[in-house]
């Protein structure tokens, strides 16, 4: 790397700094050749003056402060809507460690390109250097980072989602690991150029370097692809820190539910992006009596407690919700959260300075603006909102946060769910007979595509634990690893329970069989009962289902007809799955584990028995 002379016209370089931090920083300004430097408090007044700055620089529309305080659209650039997977970059030192579901590219030749595509790319630009925590500041399971960024409203959303700031800044010293996190738009202004409202560049690297606990991002200011807090630390760096420390980092909500009696239970339900965690989390039971709270919606760090018990935090601080599909009937709490101080992206404008998009209402307003900022009547040919819009929103605003969300220990996870979009084949809830089983379920987890990522929407994948886009190792290398965390639980006196669910499942007519949302509490009942040895089971290829009569499905309005669809296993469709799953461990070559074979050897045997 050439260092060019270059000096930033202003640096707040804080005193108490750790010298590693600033020495990283300096190194990038020299590089980048940022305007201005400026270090990141985390202070409400820090804020205020970013989101002023936004506003003048059109990047942030100010919404009807009397519908919505506080709160502001963003449009991105069109071509900057979601990851990008394809562009997202595994650089471990040996390909081997990447495995077969991540891109990869040599370390060396990677930073040749990165030297490149930084050099001068912050010119004209003011660079943020934000520190941060994953999980409450100070907490034994707590990680520390620090993000540079030319963005504000990367820095306004690291702010929302990761507690950012002097705090966490002061953990860092000389034995703290802290992972480095390098990005930027990749747009730099020659002098007296006039800036776009979403700066980006059509180039896009989103990489890592799991060994030296480095992300390097390039061109992007969506999402995961800018928010390095969030999949790219939380969960790909974080992996393969769980692989050397014995923790696992997991693409799980977090949620409290309280029966009628009074039992309290922790559960962790990893489902595939655009699958329902949110809407799980914020869950508001139709059964009376029962209480689900929320501790996160999208990642948990699960590790191994003091007395051996796993336990678990949500990394994150705020929210980062699909936006399309929220509504009042769907997911009140939601809607609650998002009532004030929220940045939403790529939703639609409502005349009345108000935001809308598909699935808020049921009739869509007469006249908005899209997320492109035209005009849209119910007329129009597309969607008024991104399927990939957000809403950006503070976890502590969530009127069902648990009051153990920021418990530094972590909570006992009593269960672990997994969870896809199926159309066919997968039963509505199934328990895993041993958590051998479980790991299993989730190895080969599948779901259809949805918007949150690139890729035909509808089409199915194997999408293991949740984790393809997000495993920063080789995956079988990850379920090994959910092998011995579990083992290690069961031997210090229980693991948690692991089922599987299926919201999705369709009937003949193209439609959900199962009505979902706040319905979802009969199958958290179901599977609280059998975590106390309750709830009648049949055994099939899938573990344990539900025997007739265990769930009062009329309640939910599903007739004993539905009931039977969201079960039904049909010998040959589920051949195929067997082979599918076959061909798809084939892919991972020799290091899937004995008892991830064993498993599917099992379920054969059971898909055979069926007539
Ligand atoms: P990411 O933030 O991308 O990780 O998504 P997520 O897993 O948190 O998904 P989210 O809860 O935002 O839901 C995504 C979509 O699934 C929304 O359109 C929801 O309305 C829909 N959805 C969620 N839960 C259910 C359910 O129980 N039934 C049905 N039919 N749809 C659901
Ligand atoms: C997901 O895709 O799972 C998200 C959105 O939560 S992003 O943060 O962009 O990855
Ligand atoms: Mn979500």
């Amino acid at each position: 790397m050439t260092i060019t002379e270059h000096e930033p016209r202003t640096v707040n370089t804080p005193a108490d700094a750790d010298p590693r931090v600033v020495a990283w920083v300096d190194k990038l300004v020299a590089h980048a050749q940022p305007d201005e430097v400026v270090w990141c408090d985390g202070s409400p007044a820090e804020r205020r003056g970013l989101i002023a700055g936004m506003v003048d620089a059109g990047t942030l529309l100010p919404l009807n402060d009397k519908k919505r305080p506080n709160s502001y659209l963003a449009r991105s650039n069109p071509d900057d809507v979601a990851r990008v997977e394809g562009r997202t970059f595994i650089c471990s030192a040996k390909e081997e460690d990447a495995g077969p579901t991540n891109n990869w590219v040599p370390p060396s030749q990677m930073r040749e390109t990165l030297d490149g595509l930084f050099r001068g790319a912050m010119r004209g630009r003011t660079m943020y250097v934000m520190p941060f925590a994953m999980g409450p500041v100070g907490g034994p399971l707590t990680r520390y980072g620090v993000q540079v960024t030319d963005s504000p409203y990367v820095v306004l959303s690291t702010g929302t989602m990761t507690r950012m700031g002097s705090a966490a800044l002061a953990q860092i010293g000389p034995e703290t690991e802290w992972v480095k996190c390098a990005h930027t738009v990749g747009a730099p202004l020659q002098p007296g150029e006039q800036d776009v409202v979403w700066p980006c560049n059509r180039i896009k690297y989103i990489t890592h370097f799991p060994e030296t606990r480095e992300i390097w991002s390039y061109g992007s200011a969506y999402g995961g692809n800018a928010i390095l807090a969030k999949k790219a630390f939380a969960l790909r760096i974080a992996s393969v820190i769980g692989q050397d420390e014995g923790w696992l980092a997991a693409h799980m909500l977090l949620l409290k539910v309280t029966s009628p009696r009074g039992e309290v239970r922790h559960i962790a339900a990893g489902f595939p992006s655009a699958c329902g965690k949110t809407n799980f989390a914020m869950l508001q039971p139709t059964l009376p009596g029962w209480k689900v709270e929320t501790l996160g919606d999208d990642i948990s760090w699960i590790a191994p407690g003091p007395d051996g018990r796993l336990r678990a935090i949500n990394p994150e601080a705020g929210f980062f919700g699909v936006a399309p599909g929220t509504g009042r009937d769907t997911n009140p709490v939601a809607m609650d959260t998002m009532e004030r101080d929220t940045i939403f992206t790529n939703v639609a404008l409502t005349d009345d300075g108000d935001v809308w998009w598909e699935g808020q209402t049921p009739e869509p307003p007469a006249h908005l603006i899209d997320w492109r900022g035209r005009d849209w009547t119910p007329d129009s040919d597309e969607p008024a909102a991104h399927p990939n819009a957000r809403f950006t929103v503070s976890a502590a605003q969530c009127p069902t946060i648990s009051d153990d969300w920021e418990d530094t220990d972590g909570v006992v996870v009593d269960a672990i769910i997994f969870g896809g979009r199926r159309a066919t084949n997968v039963p509505l809830v199934a328990q895993a007979r041993s958590w051998q089983h479980g790991v299993f379920m989730g190895a080969t987890l599948a779901s259809e595509r949805t918007a949150a990522a690139e890729g035909t929407v509808g089409e199915l994948r194997r999408d293991p634990f949740a984790m393809l886009p997000f495993a920063g190792l080789h995956m079988a290398d990850h379920w090994r690893k959910w092998l011995d965390v579990g083992a290690a639980a069961e031997a210090a006196g229980g693991a948690p329970k692991i089922f599987q669910v299926n919201w999705f499942r369709k009937g003949s007519d193209g439609k959900f069989i199962w009505p979902g949302f706040g319905e979802n509490i009969h199958v958290l009942k179901w599977i609280l009962e059998r975590l106390d040895g309750q709830g009648e089971t049949q055994d099939g290829p899938f573990g344990y289902t539900p025997a007739e009569g265990a769930i009062d499905h009329d309640r939910a309005g599903v007739d004993d007809a539905a009931w039977a669809e969201l079960f039904a296993l049909d010998k040959a469709s589920l051949e195929a799955e067997a082979a599918d799953a076959e061909a798809f461990l084939r892919g991972y070559g020799a290091k899937v584990p004995v008892p991830v074979k064993a498993q599917l050897a099992q379920m054969k045997e059971r898909i055979a028995e069926l007539d």
